[in-house]
């Protein structure tokens, strides 16, 4: 079984957060330490530490997260302009949080990934 981190506490509202959006599927909530104006991440309610623990059964849930992801940008008006989701993975992807989320990022221009 892996290991619950603070955002099974978030997804259960016992600790307070910007909830944007919750449905039986997906959290969201805005990035406690934002790095573009707009920052929130997408996370499966159910516990999946990593990508790599992703399986065929949970299709419909990383889709649902980047539905929502497109709703989030449209009400905070920044599909427009265009915005950025990431998912890091382990050590070398930069992951600090074992439980899977999709950071939607925006409001300003991003630049190239890889600089
Ligand atoms: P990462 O992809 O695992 O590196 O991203 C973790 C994110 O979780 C990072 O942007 C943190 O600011 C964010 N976060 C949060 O929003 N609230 C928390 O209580 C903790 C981390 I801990």
């Amino acid at each position: 079984m892996a290991e619950e981190t603070i955002f099974s506490k978030i997804i259960r509202k016992e600790i307070p957060t910007e909830l944007l959006f919750q449905d039986e599927r997906v959290t969201a909530f805005a990035d406690i330490s934002p790095q573009a104006p707009v920052h929130v991440l997408i996370v499966p309610n159910k516990l999946i530490p990593t990508v790599n623990d992703v399986t065929a059964e949970d299709e419909q849930t990383i889709g649902h997260m980047v539905n929502v992801a497109r709703q989030i940008a449209n009400e905070k008006e920044i599909a427009e302009d265009g915005y950025r989701l990431v998912i890091n993975c382990n050590e070398f992807g930069g992951q600090e949080v074992f439980h899977l989320h999709m950071h939607l990022l925006g409001g300003k221009p991003l630049g190239p990934l890889l600089s």
